[in-house]
């Protein structure tokens, strides 16, 4: 894996479904570009032409017979390809790389909910990731119900919004942990809050971020 510092900065948003990462990354996209940063907005998964195709083949509801392992590789296969192709490309040329999901998502929702050993997970995390991880992670943190009923008000729900409650909750669980292990990295927002007032803790996280960087005084 190439460094990739000196470097732009990589943060990915995490969170159950209907959380507002999709959202908020806008928001957070112009907030470092008012400061002078620059920025570009990517996904998980996809990112790529050949990422977006693995994203499809993940979401397709007519998969129902995918396995987890397939699902789990298949994640990893389309983070591979974004990882070469675009997400490190950018920051080692400075540009900083917003992420709607990383590798947390694959902790959460192939471990978590799909109850895959998360020791089989690092070991495809370090084969593609050798090491990289996010400089920092927001978390949108909701209960399920307020998520899945914000994200059925969308329209058709793909083949991971058509599992069960049950499911969400180990997700939710599973980023809880996560982020509980992982204190220095993690930013946890209490999504289950309207849109200002989730934006001003934003405002705080990215303050803290800026600075640290020297973006801001
Ligand atoms: N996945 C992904 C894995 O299983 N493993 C992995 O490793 C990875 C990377 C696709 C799926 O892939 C799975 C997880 C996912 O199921 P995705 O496209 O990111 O990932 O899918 P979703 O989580 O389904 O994205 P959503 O769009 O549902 O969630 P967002 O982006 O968190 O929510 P957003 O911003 O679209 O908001 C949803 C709705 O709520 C409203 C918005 O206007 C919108 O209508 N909203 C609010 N309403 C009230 N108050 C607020 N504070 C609100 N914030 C947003």
């Amino acid at each position: 894996m190439a460094d990739k510092t000196p470097a732009g900065r990589f943060i990915t948003l995490e969170g159950g479904e209907g959380a507002g990462k999709s959202t908020n990354l806008e928001y957070i996209r112009t907030q470092l570009e008012s400061a002078g940063i620059p920025v570009v907005v990517t996904r998980e998964p996809g990112g790529t032409q050949l990422s977006e195709q693995i994203r499809k083949l993940l979401l397709d509801t007519g998969n129902t017979e995918m396995s987890s392992d397939a699902e789990l590789l298949l994640m990893f296969a389309a983070r591979a390809q974004h990882l070469k192709q675009f997400i490190l490309p950018a920051l080692q040329q400075g540009t900083w790389v917003l992420c709607d999901r990383f590798t947390d998502a694959t902790y959460a929702y192939q471990g978590g909910g799909r109850g895959i050993d998360n020791e089989r997970i690092a070991i495809l995390e370090e084969w593609v990731q050798q090491g990289f991880q996010p400089d920092i992670t927001i978390l949108f943190d909701l209960p399920v119900e307020v998520g899945l009923d914000r994200a059925s008000n969308r329209g058709q729900l793909d083949r991971f919004e058509q599992e069960q409650q049950l499911f969400f909750e180990r997700v939710r669980a599973a980023y809880l942990a996560r982020a509980e292990q992982q204190p220095q990295r993690f930013r946890i927002i209490d999504a289950d809050q309207p849109l200002d007032n989730v934006q001003s803790q934003l405002d705080g996280v990215m303050t803290q971020l800026l600075s640290k960087t020297g973006s801001i005084e």
